[in-house]
């Protein structure tokens, strides 16, 4: 039978299709019966098959009907998010796959869509809305301006400059150009603000929005509206987490294969989920914590969390990254079968940056790297490794970076942790081991590859960049004698040889 195509008309007929691969769909109003409480800037697959699952969860099992979400995209690219969306009622399918198989459900959380090259004012009046109480963010480290040394937002930044510009105060293109816009208006109108809600990995993201945010408005001489946000604003830390790879063709084939539906911009994601987030909230928020998300009172809490995720997890996928796309290989679980890198990101974690961690309480930390492990070896999601790779320069200073600071403090081992950040200072370069080039995709991909060019096998060049490495690694004699030896081996010796080893 042909698939049918995702549309609210066909849902019905997509539930009842019978057979072993039914598939979920949503039973609650959409449309104009909803409110949508949530606005989120950075339609990606992560957003689809996280927060937007959280909220499809709470409108389906618990009535919510005022928190559905607006969809924002400010990039040219998310052109081709509002046609997909747009052409099926901005329903789409989310793919769970693991060993026990696949399994689909529809997601109809998302009830509208606003590209803002379209109309940016429709975009700050939306955010302004009174029904509009969050704004949710996945825009990627790079979209924060942020500067990792001074950590201070990059305030002469071609964007900023130009959203600060007046004659732009209407038409930005920036996140924090919309917000400000928005949170004036809100001001002007005697509303609350509405919650900035950070959904990307990142250290502290919550207050590190906050003060880009409050930033921006007193560069605008806004003192009264940077005001306002500092006293009566929230921004509340987390961390989130779900691997979700990109979108390929052959998803496509196999959800209209397997499951009989036509989406042409489906999601395919792993079981696990999990978000950890700070219960502050300007303008009331929807009960989170039914659908198992841990809403927790203290920061401190969060933070904690936060630093187990981005270390462990995302640091550990670096140590996948960089040296499995320069050894050759194009999936994570790929990397994972070699029995070499297998036991380095093991040994990574536990002998290097485990150490560095908080206790949590309740939270066993060798039961959570075992579980990465499992994670990470999953076959079924074909998790890229040019995904783990993209905005570099917004992930090592996060991920790796840190716990080789810290190591070096306390005087605790960081040889691998030393190895991925020598990796990637090869990666910059765009081509692998066996001579093949790759597309290094990243902000600041000239930067690092004319450093990377004149530095060779010495990292000062590259460690020069002050805003991502700051000024104490730099002088670090063991840090200098580590990376250096790192980069030298990879060199002369490839990453499969050099990496046999920083493994035990
Ligand atoms: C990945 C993350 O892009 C990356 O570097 O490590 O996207 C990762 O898959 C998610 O953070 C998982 O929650």
């Amino acid at each position: 039978m042909a698939p049918l195509k995702l549309s609210s008309k066909n849902l019905s007929q997509i539930a009842s299709t019978a057979g072993e691969h039914k598939v979920q769909v949503p039973s609650y109003t959409r449309g104009d019966a909803v409110k949508e409480g949530i606005v989120h800037v950075g339609v990606g697959g992560f957003h689809r098959a996280h927060l937007a699952v959280y909220v499809d969860q709470l409108m389906q099992k618990h009535g919510e009907k005022n928190y559905a979400i607006c969809g924002v995209g400010l990039q040219p690219f998310d052109a081709a998010m509002r046609d997909a969306l747009g052409a099926q009622d901005h329903l789409y399918t989310v793919i769970e796959r693991s060993a026990k198989g696949s399994f689909a459900h529809v997601v109809g959380a998302i009830n509208s869509y606003l590209f803002a090259p379209d109309n940016r004012e429709a975009v700050i009046a939306k955010m302004a809305h009174a029904d509009t109480h969050i704004v949710s963010l996945t825009i990627t480290e790079s979209g924060y301006y942020y500067n990792e040394n001074t950590h201070e937002l990059q305030s002469e930044h071609p964007d900023i400059q130009y959203d600060l510009d007046p004659a732009h105060e209407t038409a930005p293109r920036t996140t924090f150009g919309f917000l400000y816009a928005a949170l004036r208006r809100r001001h002007q109108h005697g509303l609350r603000p509405f919650t900035v809600m950070s959904c990307d990995n990142m250290q502290k993201n919550g207050s590190i929005t906050r003060h880009m945010l409050e930033s921006f408005a007193r560069l605008k001489g806004d003192a009264a509206v940077a005001d306002w946000i500092a006293t009566q604003g929230a921004f509340p830390n987390a961390m989130v987490d779900r691997i979700t790879p990109q979108t390929s063709a052959a998803d496509k084939t196999a959800l209209a294969d397997t499951f009989g539906i036509e989406d042409s911009w489906p999601v395919v994601t792993e079981p696990f989920m999990q978000w950890v987030i700070e219960d502050q909230f300007a303008d009331g928020r929807p009960a989170f914590e039914k659908v198992g998300v841990q809403v927790v009172k203290n920061v401190h809490d969060v933070e904690q969390f936060e630093k187990h995720k981005l270390r462990l997890l995302n640091g550990s996928h670096s140590a996948l990254g960089y040296p499995g796309q320069l050894a050759g290989f194009k999936y994570v679980h790929e990397v994972m079968e070699n029995p070499t890198f297998n036991k380095f990101v093991w040994q990574m974690m536990q002998e290097e940056v485990k150490p560095l961690l908080p206790e949590i309480p309740g939270v066993d930390i060798d039961e959570y790297c075992r579980t990465l492990m499992g994670r990470f070896e999953n076959p079924t999601i074909m998790d890229q490794l040019p995904r783990i790779c993209l905005n570099a320069s917004g992930k090592i200073p996060q991920f790796i970076m840190p716990s080789i600071a810290e190591a070096i403090w306390v005087k605790a081992p960081f040889k691998k942790l030393c190895f991925v950040a020598a990796a990637w200072f090869r990666y910059v370069n765009g081509v692998d081991d066996a001579g093949q080039e790759f597309t290094v995709d990243d902000p600041m991909r000239e930067e690092l590859q004319t450093k990377a060019r004149a530095g060779g096998t010495k990292p000062h060049q590259l460690l020069s960049i002050k805003s991502l490495f700051g000024d104490d690694l730099r002088t670090d004699e063991r840090f200098l004698a580590e990376i250096t030896r790192a980069m030298e081996d990879i060199a002369r010796d490839g990453i499969l040889k050099t990496l046999e080893k920083y493994v035990d």
